[in-house]
């Protein structure tokens, strides 16, 4: 069985909204980073980084938002959350995967943690204001790419990406200008929330 560690509105938004799609029986175990549960000697055992999110598979456990996602939806075929390994569509999902996950994400920490940047308190606006510029060129290509192959990034059908890209938008600052401004983004975001298992994890995380 597996157990998710989670955070409401962190990383680990992704993979709980993959596995609330698979459904079948899962854990859900809420780390409270106000509480800095995240850096408890009891949850660095699971991730030695302190963060979210963590899956424990049985004794095994995974880290990293989009490798939990990709791991979840080869596990699950009948979720069509990804293509198969073999598909000549997976190139295109795990383009999608990283590119969300090495670029998007990112330029959001950037934007939310300048300092982590700088390392001190000068200059982090530049570096946030930098940020700003960098999500709006990332959110640009991905509503050219949606307008021409969407509604969802491969296609017809959503993948765990598009789950990925709901987390991320939702990171937005603030998430209404987001879809204003790119309504490519709006329609992947709103189809999804139609589906009642999204509904119900995006409450549960404060993001309905
Ligand atoms: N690359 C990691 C990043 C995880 C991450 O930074 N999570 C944040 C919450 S969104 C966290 O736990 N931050 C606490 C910290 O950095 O101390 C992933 O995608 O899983």
């Amino acid at each position: 069985m597996y157990t998710l560690y989670w955070s409401a509105g962190s990383a680990s938004v992704a993979p709980h909204l993959v596995l609330a799609e698979i459904g079948g029986k899962a854990a859900f175990k809420r780390i409270d980073m106000a509480k800095n549960e995240h850096k408890s000697a009891k949850y660095l055992k699971i991730n030695p980084h302190g963060r979210l999110p963590a899956l424990a598979d049985g004794r095994k456990i995974l880290l990293e938002s989009a490798g939990i996602c990709m791991y979840l939806a080869d596990r699950h075929p009948k979720a069509k959350l990804a293509p198969k390994p073999n598909d000549p569509a997976r190139g295109a999902f795990n383009q999608w995967m990283l590119y969300l996950s090495n670029t998007l994400q990112p330029a959001y920490l950037r934007y939310y943690y300048p300092d982590r940047i700088t390392g001190e308190a000068t200059g982090t606006a530049g570096v946030q204001a930098k940020a700003k510029e960098e999500l709006d060129a990332i959110y640009r290509h991905i509503d050219r790419h949606l307008a021409k192959r969407g509604p969802f990034l491969l296609g017809g059908q959503p993948s765990a990406a598009d789950y990925y890209l709901l987390m991320l938008s939702c990171w937005q600052d603030p998430v209404p200008e987001l879809y204003k401004r790119f309504p490519k983004v709006k329609r992947l975001a709103d189809a999804l929330r139609k589906r009642p298992a999204v509904r119900k994890v995006l409450a549960e995380n404060g993001l309905a």
